[in-house]
């Protein structure tokens, strides 16, 4: 059954695409990149200053939020986004790829997974519909099905398996999301590792199913960019042209820029926040690592040129002391300035394709990267 789309297509240059995406919580301009909040909180981040970094849509996760606090207490204080105070668009994820990397002594059966939390080691069993159940407590705007991923390199059955499960769980979350309310969305999750023929089978089987919009899911586990960058080649085609289309867990500036470029309408990836907590700094000029040496005298901030004032007030040499004494305000200074960048690339990018200028966009940026930081 075809559901009704929230996704309006503005503007396409190439195979790049610019458009809007309307959620219960407010509007998502795509190609959108979602910080992960993945505990209900943005990692050294107050939600003021995501907002403010200019991301419209943040992350969430079941699997984490349904282990702590639980998802029943989250609703009974008014859903996550009164609860947290995160007042715009949230996607959660469905919890069987964070089991995955996660928790011990999993199952995955053609029933549920189980598992022991990592929090304290209870036994817990998270179904396709327990999960969609989860997501709707949490009152995510955009719920994902639950799917199985696998790490690659992998053999031709088990990615098959998998991807067939996925399938079976597509309708299974199809189903257990019916009653949902208006404008609150469920999208489908391609998965058929680094094989296009399973990657076209598991598209057409879910354009078939029919979703608000569609994952790429099961790249960015082990496969060489190449590889990622062909898959969504032989995918993106495959899925419907006025969907939003998501590359999940993905990924580095470049990442970006290069799936944007083949169709991809929306990101998530802890990178900003975490490579932040750990020293480095996304710029226009690529990765500075703040730990090294050389920034130790460097009076010059990160980007004299940045609309963000902590990229273009603060030293070098006092965000290296900071990352040195191990600040807690070297880690969340770090991760405002890369969630700002990563926003700004994507501004970017929205801001070319609208103007028809996306190669020119392209070369610029990638010029910017390779010019370094000198
Ligand atoms: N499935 C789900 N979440 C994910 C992935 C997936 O394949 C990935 C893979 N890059 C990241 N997050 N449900």
């Amino acid at each position: 059954m075809n559901l009704p789309n929230h996704f309006e297509l503005l503007a396409t240059n190439g195979t790049a695409r610019t458009g809007r995406l309307t959620t219960p919580h407010g509007v998502v301009q795509t190609p959108a990149f979602m910080p992960v909040g993945t505990a209900g909180a943005m990692k050294g981040m107050h939600w003021r200053e995501v907002r403010d970094a200019g991301a419209d849509i943040v992350l969430g996760n079941t699997y984490h939020l349904m282990l702590r606090p639980g998802a029943e207490r989250i609703a009974a204080l008014g859903g996550l986004q009164t609860f947290t105070g995160w007042n715009g668009p949230m996607l959660t994820d469905s919890g069987g790829f964070q089991v995955m990397s996660l928790s011990d002594l999993r199952k995955v059966s053609e029933k549920a997974v189980t598992f022991r939390s990592h929090i304290d080691g209870t036994k817990v069993e998270l179904s396709p519909e327990r999960s969609i159940e989860v997501q709707r407590l949490l009152g995510s705007d955009i719920a994902m099905q639950m799917d199985e991923c696998v790490r690659l390199p992998a053999a031709r059955d088990d990615i098959e398996r998998a991807m067939r499960l996925s399938l079976r769980w597509a309708e299974r979350s199809k189903r257990a999301f019916e009653t949902a309310p208006d404008g609150y969305m469920l999208f489908g999750i391609v998965q058929g590792g680094d094989i296009p023929e399973m990657r076209h089978i598991s598209a057409r089987e879910l354009v078939d199913i029919g979703f608000h919009g569609y994952a790429i899911g099961g790249l960015a586990v082990g496969e060489p960019q190449a590889v990622m960058l062909s898959m969504i080649e032989e995918t993106a085609p495959a899925l419907p042209a006025d969907r939003p289309r998501y590359l999940m867990g993905v990924g580095t500036p470049e990442d970006l820029l290069e799936a944007v470029a083949r169709g991809i309408d929306m990101f998530d990836c802890v990178m900003p926040t975490r490579n932040g907590r750990h020293g480095m700094a996304f710029t226009r000029f690529g990765q500075i690592n703040l730990r090294n040496a050389r920034h130790a005298d460097d009076p010059r901030p990160l980007d004299e040129e940045s609309e963000w004032p902590a990229a273009r007030n603060i030293s070098r040499a006092y965000l290296h002391h900071l990352v040195r004494s191990g600040e807690t305000l070297g880690a969340m200074l770090l991760s405002e300035i890369n969630v700002a960048y990563y926003q700004y690339l994507m501004q970017g990018m929205r801001d070319a394709i609208t103007a028809g200028t996306f190669e020119a966009f392209q070369k610029q940026t990638r010029a910017g990267w390779a010019r370094g930081d000198i």
